[in-house]
């Protein structure tokens, strides 16, 4: 499958299982969307990771999103040591807490107010209480394929590694949460007008992610958007979305700001911590009034606000405001694309690749023609077996990929045009192979 050897990640793997259920934190970093064994990594700094073993590889996943900037990148290393200096946690509010949400609210176009908490997945839980509470309504859809992190009510047909290991359905949810959870297909506009006409005064969200990382990189229509956003409010629900991936990555304001669409809430995670764990969750003042101890709507959190994950995310959003990326995400990722679509023609290999600004798919494809990839019913025909064979022989040219089919790449401002140019040659030379 893989010809380098990696003795020590072998055995800090075996280790691990024994002692952390599969061996991993969280499973998306498990390898099972593509065979073999995680590979433990010993240093990040930059554009690259190194293994146990020593082996240097060009990191396209960065920590699923969050590392944009880079690994240690000095301004946010210097950051959270200024406030490693003055205390780790103290369960009371700083002033650095308003700072940042000071540049949320700046950046996001839809945020007047925003919440900190420690995830996404706190981020999605917490929106969703706000969303029930703020309109007393109980129904929520939302879209196959989506991840929203692994709050109850949203794992249901759930996308990331919900749908890479099988489980878009987890056990341990009960049916009576499933059954307030309406799922349908991504950019089905029709099947999102019938069920706002037959259900809408039940519902109190509508979740989606603007743009989708979770099944592999899904774009939506400007139809599909425009309803989205027509129909909650001829309803009275909250459209909600999940930036938690796009959030200051396709843009400064995130997806909403490329799209032209303002959401009511909006939920963050990864980069808004600048590598450290911190989510927020944002939106409309009057709204986000009702949460506790404004209004009636409980959420709490012992490190809400961490100082270190507050200094890291100001000293991140900072970076990106004061020196934009994004002309230089966008000429890379169209070279990437360009050079993995020339690739893929040259070896005969059907793809559809789908990128926006540094995310970016190449879903591997079965027929001669490809078949555009719009939600989860043409997601889920993906050839996993060829991106497995793909993503093993790019490890072996020292490039890491996300280890799924169904999750999108991510790179970082530190990615340089000879970095690029090296990863369009190792995938030529993998689809070849
Ligand atoms: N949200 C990440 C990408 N789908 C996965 C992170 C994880 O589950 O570890």
């Amino acid at each position: 499958m893989n010809g380098t050897t990696r003795p020590r990640s072998h055995a800090a793997f075996a280790r691990a299982k024994e002692l952390i259920p599969g061996g991993v934190n969280s499973p998306a970093r498990a390898f099972g969307g593509v065979g073999g064994e995680p590979i433990f990594f010993a240093d990040a700094l930059g554009q690259r990771l190194t293994d146990l073993d020593g082996h240097v590889y060009l990191d396209y996943i960065g920590s699923w999103g969050p590392m944009i900037l880079g690994h240690r990148h000095p301004r946010v290393v210097a950051a959270i040591e200024r406030a490693l200096a003055t205390g780790t946690s103290y369960g009371a509010p700083t002033e650095a807490e308003s700072r940042l949400a000071e540049l949320i609210i700046a950046a996001v176009p839809s945020i007047e107010k925003v919440r900190m908490v420690s995830s996404g997945t706190e981020a999605a839980m917490s929106a969703v209480r706000l969303a029930r509470g703020f309109t007393g309504r109980d129904k929520l859809v939302k879209f196959a394929g989506n991840y929203h992190g692994h709050v109850d009510s949203l794992l249901v047909a759930a996308g990331s590694s919900a749908a890479t290991l099988g489980v878009p359905n987890s056990p341990g949810i009960t049916a009576g949460t499933a059954a307030d959870t309406i799922v349908l297909e991504y950019n089905d506009v029709e099947g999102l007008e019938r069920t706002f006409k037959a259900q809408g005064r039940t519902i109190a969200a509508l979740l989606m992610e603007p743009v989708v990382g979770n099944m592999g990189l899904v774009r939506p229509t400007r139809e599909f958007l425009a309803a989205a956003r027509k129909l909650t409010l001829a309803h009275g629900a909250l459209l909600v979305f999940d930036e938690v991936m796009t959030g200051f990555r396709l843009a400064y304001g995130g997806a909403q700001e490329v799209l032209g669409v303002t959401p009511d809430l909006t939920t963050l995670g990864k980069i808004v911590g600048g590598g450290l764990p911190l989510g927020a969750y944002g939106g409309r003042r009057d709204v986000m009034d009702h949460v506790l101890p404004a209004g009636k709507v409980f959420q709490a959190g012992t490190l809400s606000g961490n100082p270190l994950a507050v200094a890291a995310g100001t000293a991140t959003l900072e970076e990106l405001r004061d020196n934009p990326p994004y002309a230089r995400l966008e000429r890379h990722g169209a070279r990437l694309e360009q050079g993995f679509r020339d690739a893929a023609a040259a070896a005969g290999q059907p793809v559809w690749i789908a990128r926006v600004g540094s995310m970016m798919t190449m879903f591997f494809q079965r027929g001669p023609d490809a078949v555009p990839v719009t939600g989860w019913n043409t997601a889920c025909l993906s050839d996993t077996a060829r991106y497995a064979d793909f993503f093993w022989k790019m490890i072996d040219r020292g490039v890491y990929l996300p280890c799924s089919q169904y999750e999108a790449l991510f790179f970082s401002d530190a990615h340089t045009d000879a970095d690029i140019e090296a990863t369009v040659a190792a995938a030529a030379a993998s689809l070849a192979a």
